[in-house]
């Protein structure tokens, strides 16, 4: 796993880019993250009610932090927001009973202004179980139809470490053909 994040660093020269990691909580956000970690250590800023986990690695900024909790911290996503590039949004294949929320809450964050330039691709995570959501299955549940972005979406395992490589380096390709 280690190679991607520099392949996916060269493709932007020396450009900073800024990529929010999003999902419910227990979607396999930080698991992703350490999956994706290169050496450098993950940060975690506690802030007005909610944890903000950073990954920087060269011109690379990671930012994550769990959607679905209460709408009155909302507010202070927003300093977060500022010149993303791309969104990762995670989503727990397993979770039916709240894969309507999750799609809720990717609809709200597609809508705000920062928002609406940047990539989006979802992980269909957690393959590895049996009984899953397939990737259709979360397509659909996600309305993904509906939404005027640029996104993908890819089944991953973030435990296994499977489908991370090939989701990251369709985002490489779209963000260089966006900007
Ligand atoms: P979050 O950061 O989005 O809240 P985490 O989610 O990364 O903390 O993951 C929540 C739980 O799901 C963790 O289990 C983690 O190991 C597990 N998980 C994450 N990704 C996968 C996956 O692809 N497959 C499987 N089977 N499990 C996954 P625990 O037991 O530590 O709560
Ligand atoms: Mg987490």
């Amino acid at each position: 796993m280690g190679g991607v994040l520099s392949y996916f660093s060269a493709f932007f020269g020396t450009k900073e880019k800024r990529i929010l990691i999003l999902g419910l909580d227990g979607a396999g956000k930080t698991t992703i993250l350490y999956k994706l970690q290169v050496g450098e250590v993950v940060t975690t800023i506690p802030t007005i009610g909610f944890n903000v986990e950073t990954l920087m690695y060269k011109n690379l900024k990671f930012q994550v932090w769990d959607l679905g909790g209460q709408t009155s911290i909302r507010p202070y996503w927003r300093c977060y927001y500022s010149n993303t590039d791309a969104i990762i949004y995670v989503v727990d294949s397993m979770d039916r009973d709240r894969i309507g929320i999750s799609k809720q809450e990717l609809f709200s964050m597609l809508e705000e202004d920062e928002l609406r330039k940047s990539t989006l691709v979802v992980f269909a995570n957690k393959q590895d179980i049996e009984g899953a959501m397939t990737v259709s299955e979360v397509a659909n549940a996600l309305g993904l139809a509906g939404i005027k972005h640029k996104y993908q979406i890819f089944k991953t395992s973030a435990i296994k470490g499977e489908g991370l490589n090939e989701a990251m380096e369709w985002l490489a390709t779209a963000m260089t053909q966006t900007k």
